[in-house]
């Protein structure tokens, strides 16, 4: 297996799942934005995009989706859901809310906000994003005001797909309006050893 990553960004979601299931896997931390910064990667991803992942004839893009497949292909349920669980519609749904939902604003933040040369940012833009991606938080908000995590009252791939939301917005500064059971959450969370090693990986 080998992942392809940029510092804390979404691809560290895979990194996490990887270093909780304790499974063996090949990392290249590149630049970020590869697609100007590490131009070879475009002949590995034509998107330029992170994550990359590549088992066997398995090829992925998708952060949510790799943490996903690592559970289903490694049987590694104990961070996962089968679909006779009673709660499995409940995972699908963080799996997929964590990144079409939560992730998809942040990014549209991050670029007028920061990533954009100076003439180009959009301050009115980035704060609507910012606005709107605090609003999609209520959801889980109201999740987190009765249980420690988000299925089956136990760690899954969920909460590293979830998580990892939380912690970009905590990265971008657009964590102080955080509810106060969602900031205790991401901070259970970024105290788990596999989020740690999952940090100490990816410092190159
Ligand atoms: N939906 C994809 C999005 C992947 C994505 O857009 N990653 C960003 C980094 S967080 C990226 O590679 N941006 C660089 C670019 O678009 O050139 C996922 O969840 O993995």
């Amino acid at each position: 297996m080998k992942l392809w990553h940029c510092n804390d960004a979404r691809s560290l979601r895979p990194l996490w799942a990887l270093e909780e299931m304790e499974l063996d896997y090949e990392l290249e931390v590149m630049p970020f934005p590869p697609r100007f910064l590490h131009k070879e990667f475009m002949a590995v991803n034509p998107l330029g995009t992170i994550p990359y992942f590549i088992d066997g004839a398995a090829h992925m893009t998708e952060s949510s989706g790799i943490c996903h497949y690592l559970v289903e292909k490694y049987e590694k349920y104990e961070f996962g859901l089968k679909p006779q669980d009673a709660e499995y519609g409940s995972y699908l749904n963080w799996l997929f809310h964590s990144d079409a939902t939560l992730t998809f604003p942040q990014t549209i933040f991050l670029r007028y906000s920061k990533l954009e040369p100076e003439e180009r940012r959009q301050p009115v833009v980035a704060q609507d994003y910012r606005r709107w991606y605090l609003a999609r938080l209520r959801l889980l908000d109201a999740h987190l005001e009765t249980r420690e995590f988000l299925c089956d009252d136990r760690f899954t791939v969920a909460d590293i797909a979830i998580g990892y939301a939380l912690y970009l917005g905590q990265s971008l500064e657009i964590d102080a309006d955080y509810q106060p059971q969602t900031l205790a959450y991401l901070e259970r969370l970024k105290e788990r050893p596999g989020f740690q090693r999952a940090q100490e990986a990816q410092k190159i």
